[in-house]
């Protein structure tokens, strides 16, 4: 589907180092990622476009564009695809709820992501992929692990049709992308659009691979499979494999995907005698008092409600660069302003005649993004330097071009 438009990365003198960043199966230290031939392959877990996108949405996304923007800087090519659900269980209920058709909702939710994310000056995925014109390679997935013997039907009542599900007994190394112990996993599966207690699994964990065709609800043939539509997982897989060809390098996405989600996803890599991913990057939750955001429950900051309220979009990048994308934290309207301002004091120093030389700053900025990707300490970096701006201290009458255009380039902040 249509992608957003392509956002310029200004040229700056010199290069990065090599990007180091947390993986969590590698677990606490940041593991370099080197990509293959010079290239890093992305894959990161798109919306599901029933709702706006929100400020956990938006974190997720610039947190994978300012890694983008690292490699980029050190020397790689960055090849990025994105997906988007547009059709799901969430979708299709809250069409319904509303009374609207899925389609339309999905088209007008995805348009709007794109304007935020354009706002929000987020590097565009080289492909947006949907799922509804995917389906004949998702279903073609899902008909290989039919015919490798991996997967198992069970009947639905009241239609000729069958769900199909993978066996995980098949699979060998189920759960180690999340390392969660069987407690964790049950106690969340429910909540996160598992079906458990469907009877007749032969583990309550497998993941539905292809859904019936069930009355009101769409449905496609293809690949020699009966009507019906592909479960959530089996979608990122199949898109990925299909675009990026398995390993990718990142699976990213926000970590209430680990599990199940990014276990499943790679389960169903492993399933089909490929390995899905060489790391996995998460953005960790953002929250509204004390609660993640989400959709489900509607406590959202909204990045098109803060835009229409004057709020300037690179304030919101702002906000979300202040806080570090592996560490969980809390929106305020306190950290709001504070992001306001701090993008003012950036206009007023980098619009200075001269100031100190931007060189050692960059250099800096480059050290702390490519050791873990420390945003906070970045925009800190760039402080310091206004502050000294601002007072007046004479200098380099390039420098303060120089940093504006870094920081572009780097952190994908325009001032
Ligand atoms: N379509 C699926 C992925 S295949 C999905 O999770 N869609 S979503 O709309 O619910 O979320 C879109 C992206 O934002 C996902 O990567 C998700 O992990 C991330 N995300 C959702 N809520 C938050 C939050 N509160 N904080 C940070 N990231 C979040
Ligand atoms: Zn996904």
């Amino acid at each position: 589907m249509q992608t957003w438009p392509t956002v310029v990365i200004p040229a700056i003198p010199g290069r990065g180092q090599s990007l180091s960043i947390h993986d969590t199966v590698a677990g606490a230290e940041p593991v370099p990622v080197t990509g293959h031939d010079g290239q890093v392959s992305i894959y990161v877990c798109g919306i599901t476009p029933y709702d706006a996108t929100h400020l956990g949405h938006a974190a997720t996304y610039v947190t994978f564009d300012v890694i983008g923007r690292v490699l980029r800087d050190a020397g790689l090519r960055v090849r990025y695809v994105q997906n988007v659900t547009d059709v799901d269980e969430p979708l299709l209920q809250r069409a319904v709820r509303d009374g609207v058709d899925w389609r339309d909702l999905a088209e007008a939710e995805t348009a709007l992501f794109r304007e935020d994310m354009t706002a929000l000056a987020v590097l565009p995925p080289d492909e947006l992929v949907g799922v509804v014109e995917s389906i004949d390679l998702i279903a073609a997935a899902v008909q290989r692990l039919v015919t490798d013997g991996v997967t198992y039907a069970l009947p639905v009542e009241d239609s000729a049709g069958e769900d199909i599900y993978l066996d995980l007994a098949s699979v060998p190394g189920f759960g180690e992308v999340s390392s969660w112990s069987r407690e964790q996993m049950d106690a969340v599966i429910v909540e996160r659009g598992g079906d458990p207690n469907r009877p007749g699994k032969r583990d309550p964990l497998d993941p539905l691979l292809w859904r019936a065709e069930r009355p009101g609800e769409p449905s496609w043939s293809a690949a020699g499979l009966a009507p019906g539509r592909p479960g959530w997982h089996i979608e990122c897989t199949a898109i990925a494999a299909d675009r990026l060809g398995l390993p990718i390098d990142i699976q990213g996405g926000g970590s209430d995907l680990v599990f199940p989600h990014h276990e499943m996803s790679a389960a169903q890599a492993t399933a089909a005698g490929a390995e899905f991913a060489a790391a996995y990057v998460h953005q960790e939750m953002v929250g509204l008092h004390g609660h993640k955001m989400s959709k489900s429950k509607g406590n959202l900051v909204l990045v098109s409600r803060l835009r229409a309220d004057g709020v300037s979009p690179m304030a919101i990048r702002l906000l979300l660069l202040a806080h570090r994308y592996d560490a969980p934290w809390d929106y305020t309207e306190d950290a709001m302003a504070a992001a306001t301002t701090r993008l003012e004091r950036w206009r007023e120093g980098l619009s200075v005649n001269e100031g100190p030389s931007a060189e050692p700053v960059i250099a800096a900025i480059r050290e702390t993004l490519a050791n873990g990707l420390d945003t906070p300490h970045a925009l800190r970096l760039v402080d310091a330097w206004v502050e000294q701006a601002v007072r007046g201290e004479p200098g380099d009458p390039a420098a303060p071009g120089l940093l504006a255009r870094t920081i572009d380039a780097l952190l994908g902040v325009r001032v």
